[in-house]
């Protein structure tokens, strides 16, 4: 069974991070280890919430990882709080990195246009390091503009998003996933493109009319699920788009009483492991 191992808080209301990670990427199939970050009463859409930072694990945990010789297929690493667990994870990525497993980077910072609360532009520089140590990166469109400096907009034209796609990539991952790329009105989906290959791939469908928190981080868990069972960068990405629309779609049906609750995601699994037939 392949393994994956990904990095990320504990948001213990609220479905994100490592609440959809950890179910998501076990259904597919796909072994899951945690390294939690932080664990937050919920995430930080909801005010007041409590944080207890873990960031003084990290390296206590993946030494004795190191010592009893675990290896992992993929590290994924989701959202991130501070310069120093950014440190933690180039230094996770450069003793746990092999010849064949896969480095996949969610620059989890920021959405429709503006930085979640805690962070600022100095975060954003030291993300987009972190994500020229990966092999495949998937910021939405609002990341991927502040990591490039591109001014925001909700719609840029095919060829303004090749474009995009060619700076964030050229931050140094291998492959870029952008997220949230609405190539015409009524659609959404992703772009992406491989720079080793210079190859850009297109994918939208009807959109939804509603926005819930945690969608992207079930986008990643099942790109980086599909990526590790050998699916190809678009097929995983398409996968993982499909999924998180059904997501929506079944929220919409039967919505929550606050949309920072989250998606019934956990409806929508059969229907992703349907998808995975082969
Ligand atoms: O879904 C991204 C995310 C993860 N974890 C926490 C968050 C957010 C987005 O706001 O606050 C704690």
């Amino acid at each position: 069974m392949k393994r994956v191992l990904t990095v990320q808080d504990i948001s213990c209301v609220g479905k994100c991070s490592l609440t959809v990670a950890l179910p998501v990427i076990s259904a597919m199939g796909v072994e899951a280890s945690v390294l939690p970050t932080a664990v937050l009463s919920t995430h930080t859409m909801f005010p007041n919430c409590t944080c207890k930072d873990l960031t003084n694990q990290i390296e206590p945990i993946t030494n004795h990882w190191k010592q009893s010789g675990f290896t992992f297929d993929a590290i994924y690493t989701g959202y991130l709080r501070s310069a120093a667990q950014i440190a933690c994870m180039s230094r996770l990525f450069a003793e746990f990195r092999t010849e064949t497993n896969l480095i996949f980077v969610d620059p989890a910072m920021a959405d429709h246009g503006t930085l979640y609360r805690g962070f600022d532009m100095a975060f954003v520089g030291q993300m987009a390091e972190l994500c020229a140590q990966a092999d495949v990166i998937v910021p939405n469109l609002t990341e991927a503009c502040l990591m490039t400096g591109v001014p925001y907009q909700e719609h840029f034209t095919k060829e303004e998003i090749c474009g995009l796609l060619r700076k964030t990539a050229a931050l140094g991952a291998k492959t870029c996933i952008l997220t949230g790329v609405s190539p015409e009105e009524g659609r959404t989906g992703f772009a992406g493109y491989d720079r080793e290959h210079g190859e850009f791939c297109f994918y939208s469908r009807e959109k939804l009319p509603a926005s819930y928190h945690g969608t992207g981080d079930l986008f990643s868990s099942v790109c980086v699920g599909a990526l590790a069972r050998g699916y190809t960068w678009q097929d995983a990405a398409a996968l993982a788009a499909d999924f998180t629309a059904e997501c929506i779609r079944r929220t919409l049906r039967r919505p929550p009483d606050d949309p920072r609750r989250g998606v019934n995601f956990e409806e929508a699994i059969p229907y992703l492991l349907n998808l995975m037939q082969p």
